[in-house]
């Protein structure tokens, strides 16, 4: 069944407001464990990063914002780097602390056996909130690679109580405009026990620290088949999901661009978003992408990453809620299904090329970027581009 015209003007204007933020990172090399590629004209300072990532905007007209990876995006002036932003039409989004690089943190950040360490972690999240205040950034991000690699290595139980009193002392250091967003993960760098392995435990942090305290769900920070949808709806029931940070796993911590593993889960994920109400622009879920683009160009490779979001929520958006909550309360196992799998099954890049149009932009941002000839001039001016961090 194809969608009536209401459902596609319903479908168009909820797209025409939704925004996915970057990641800083994205656009300096990277790799993995084993090489880092370096591309050509990739950015070699956090302006040069800011740049490319504006050119996504130009060419989406839906990602405003930009993260920063603090201290990979480490500069003098935040001020300076926020008026930048502005200048090319974007803003600085959630700022991510990194508690994985420093070699006092071998046992442990936030959790480690020595207060000290504990300290000093928290004392980098109090620079990161001055940061947030000179950009506006509302959101501090955290992940924490804390955990064990054998059983015996320290207690479980200790580390969740040192864990719990360091982030009341990060949360106390916020504004109250700003949030704490807690990200989860499974596993590595450890290998036994994570500190935040999965998001009861960072929803039980952030209940225990309060209302500004929110768990951010990275796609790729699950076992294998895990149902992510459920976590969603779950923490979308409870007003806790702050933020996706979404990308494809084929897997486990991969990093690819968001809709090329599996654009099915992806549809799903975004089905509990738009059921909940979630996609509204003042819901508080921040929509942003945790990506790394090591082979693939990388401007190429954000716009690719947008528009796979914008394909999974127009899908979602095109649900026939109506046919779909009746073929549920009639028990009909296989209508029910079928009205989910009629919004996936549809070819939703005519209706968001028009809307491109509609506001002004190329309706193919693929091609319009390739024509550009930006890349051709960053290759050009940009010599000795740096590592986005992973491995830098
Ligand atoms: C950890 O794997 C993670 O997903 C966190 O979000 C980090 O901040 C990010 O990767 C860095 O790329
Ligand atoms: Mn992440
Ligand atoms: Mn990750």
């Amino acid at each position: 069944m194809s969608p009536t015209p209401e459902a596609l003007a319903a479908a168009r204007s909820a797209l025409a407001q939704q925004t996915i933020e970057l990641p800083s990172w994205a656009f300096g090399n990277s790799g993995t464990r084993f090489k880092v590629f370096g591309q050509a004209g990739v950015p070699r300072d956090p302006f040069e990063k800011l740049a490319d990532a504006a050119q996504v905007h130009r060419y989406t007209g839906v990602a405003p914002r930009v993260s920063l990876h603090i201290p990979w995006d480490l500069v003098d002036d935040y001020d300076a780097l926020a008026r930048h932003a502005k200048d090319l039409g974007v803003q600085i989004g959630a700022i991510n602390s990194n508690l994985f690089q420093d070699d006092d943190y071998m046992l442990g950040s936030l959790t480690h056996p020595d207060a000290r360490v504990r300290a000093k972690a928290v004392q980098h999240h109090v620079q990161c909130v001055d940061v947030m205040r000179a950009t506006g950034s509302t959101d501090l991000k955290l992940w924490l690679p804390d955990g064990l690699n054998y059983p015996g290595q320290d207690s479980i139980r200790a580390r969740q109580d040192r864990l719990a009193e360091s982030l009341q002392e990060i949360y106390a250091a916020l504004d109250p405009e700003h949030r704490l967003i807690l990200e989860y993960k499974f596993f590595e760098p450890a290998f036994y026990s994570t500190d935040i392995p999965d998001w009861g435990t960072s929803l039980l942090h952030c209940l225990a620290l309060g209302e500004r305290a929110m768990v951010v769900l990275d796609t790729g920070h699950h076992a294998p088949g895990t149902n992510i949808e459920f976590i969603v709806a779950q923490l979308l029931r409870h007003g806790r999901l702050g933020a996706f940070d979404f990308n494809s796993r084929f897997y486990a911590d991969d990093d690819l661009m968001v809709g090329a593993a599996d654009p099915f889960q992806l549809f799903r994920i975004m089905h509990e978003i738009v059921q909940s109400g979630a996609l509204a622009p003042d819901s508080g879920v921040n929509f942003m992408l945790d990506q790394c683009h090591n082979i693939e160009p990388k401007i190429p490779g954000q716009i690719r990453s947008v528009m796979n979001v914008q394909e999974a929520t127009a899908k979602a958006l095109l649900v026939d809620t109506a046919a779909l909550t009746a073929a549920q309360q009639s028990g009909d196992v296989l209508g029910a299904n079928g009205v989910l799998m009629d919004a996936y099954n549809t070819d939703v890049r005519p209706l968001l090329a028009d809307l491109r149009v509609e506001q002004g932009l190329d309706a193919d941002p693929m091609g319009a970027f390739a024509r550009s000839g930006y890349t051709e001039t960053i290759v050009a001016e940009r010599v000795g581009g740096t590592q986005a961090g992973w491995g830098a």
